[in-house]
Formats: C-alpha cells, sequence, structure tokens
C-alpha cells in the first residue's frame, strides 16, 4: 500500500489527500510534525516538505501537484481533470507562485521583515494577495466553478490555500470584500471530502512501543 507522510493543517497536504480520497486509492497515513520530521521520511525525500507519497515499486512523489495527477491519472470518478490540463495549469500556478509568497509575506510578517513584531500581518502583501483574488471573484461571478458549471482540479487545488489566506484575519475576511470568492470557499468548507481529509490522526510514530 502506498505512504502519505502528511501534517493535518497543510495546504499542499490537504489537496494531496483530496485527490487520494477521490480517487479511492488506498493508503497508509503517517501524520508527521512539521518540527520533528521522522528520517523514514526525510530518508526517500531529502528536501523535508509535506506531503510524500512512497509508491509500492519504491517510486517517491514529493510534491503535492505530482500526488494529486496520480492519484486522477488512476481514477478520476467526479471528473476532476475534465477541463484539460493545459486550460487549468496556468491558474494553479499562480496560487503555489505569486499568492503563496504573498500570503506567507502577510501572515508570518515577522519571518520576513526583521521591524515586524511577532503576530503582526503585512497588509501591503495581503494587498498583493488580493489582486489575485479578485480575478477569482469575477471569475466566480460567471461560474460556479474556476472552470465552469462542476469542481475541477483547479478548485480544489486553489482553496486550501485561500482558507489559510481567510483565517489570517477571520473578521476581515468575513466582511467580506470578495462576496462570492468567500461563498465558494465555504461551499468547499462544508464538503464530505474536505471534511474527512481534516480528521485527526495521532503522529506516526515508527515503533510504537519503544
Ligand atoms: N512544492 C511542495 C511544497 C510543500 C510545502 O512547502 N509544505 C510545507 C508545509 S505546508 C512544508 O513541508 N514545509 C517544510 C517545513 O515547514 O519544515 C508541494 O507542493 O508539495
Amino acid at each position: 500500500m502506498p505512504i502519505l507522510y502528511s501534517f493535518r493543517r497543510c495546504p499542499y497536504a490537504m489537496r494531496a489527500r483530496m485527490a487520494l480520497r477521490v480517487s479511492g486509492v488506498d493508503y497508509e497515513h503517517r501524520e508527521i510534525l512539521l518540527r520533528d520530521k521522522p528520517h523514514e521520511m526525510l530518508d526517500v525525500s531529502t528536501k523535508g516538505t509535506v506531503p510524500v507519497l512512497v509508491l509500492d515499486d519504491d517510486r517517491v512523489l514529493d510534491e503535492s501537484f505530482d500526488i494529486m495527477l496520480w492519484a486522477l491519472g488512476h481514477n478520476d470518478p467526479q471528473g476532476w481533470l475534465s477541463p484539460g490540463l493545459d486550460t487549468m495549469l496556468p491558474m494553479i500556478d499562480t496560487i503555489t507562485g505569486d499568492f503563496k509568497t504573498h500570503l506567507d509575506r502577510y501572515k508570518y510578517a515577522s519571518r520576513y521583515n526583521a521591524d515586524t513584531t511577532r503576530g503582526s500581518v503585512d497588509l501591503s502583501h495581503r494587498e498583493q494577495a488580493c489582486a489575485v483574488l479578485e480575478a477569482y471573484e469575477q471569475r466566480l461571478s460567471k461560474t460556479s466553478y474556476l472552470m465552469g458549471s462542476a469542481p475541477s482540479l483547479a478548485d480544489y487545488a486553489i482553496f486550501p490555500f485561500i482558507r489559510q489566506f481567510a483565517n489570517v484575519e477571520r473578521d476581515w475576511w468575513d466582511t467580506p470584500r470578495f462576496p462570492v470568492l468567500h461563498a465558494w470557499l465555504e461551499g468547499f468548507l462544508d464538503t464530505d471530502i474536505f471534511k474527512h481529509v481534516m480528521q485527526k490522526h495521532p503522529v506516526w510514530q515508527a515503533n510504537p512501543s519503544l
């Protein structure tokens, strides 16, 4: 059975878990702590990020998007790939590129700016992230989902990052400046698949009896 190293609150791991879930592929879930990564994971993927999927033939997938494609390549019962990868990729790349850059600088301002107090946010980066969100807002004003009338890989690959953004300043997000995007996100947070992949797991231990 494939093994997935995962961390519950990581948006990259969330999207990988959702694709695995929808595909029906069975796997062993190994919950890790980012501050105490098991050597079994680092031995197979030295870059030390989650998610990591170790396949039955010992191949290792250590990019969340590759895990999504691998799972959907096995089985895509809801047609997540239907819009076509070429159509979806530019949008998906924006979220893990520009948007995530600004999200991290907005949320973890003190990590990036020595003058900033721990716990404070950087509103200039919030605004730059909002420029990306504005495009989604306009798109979702025309269609129910990012690629049309049905949810697709694009929605599932993107919404965990918008969730992370929304949680930085929940009251501000709930105002809401992006009402359509807000409702779209709430819809995904309420799905069975999301609730399932957010179930809690104890931290994995190689030798629990020791
Ligand atoms: N490009 C990777 C990024 C994964 C990533 O950055 N995950 C974060 C957690 S959300 C991580 O593992 N960071 C390492 C750390 O915090 O030590 C992917 O898509 O899987």
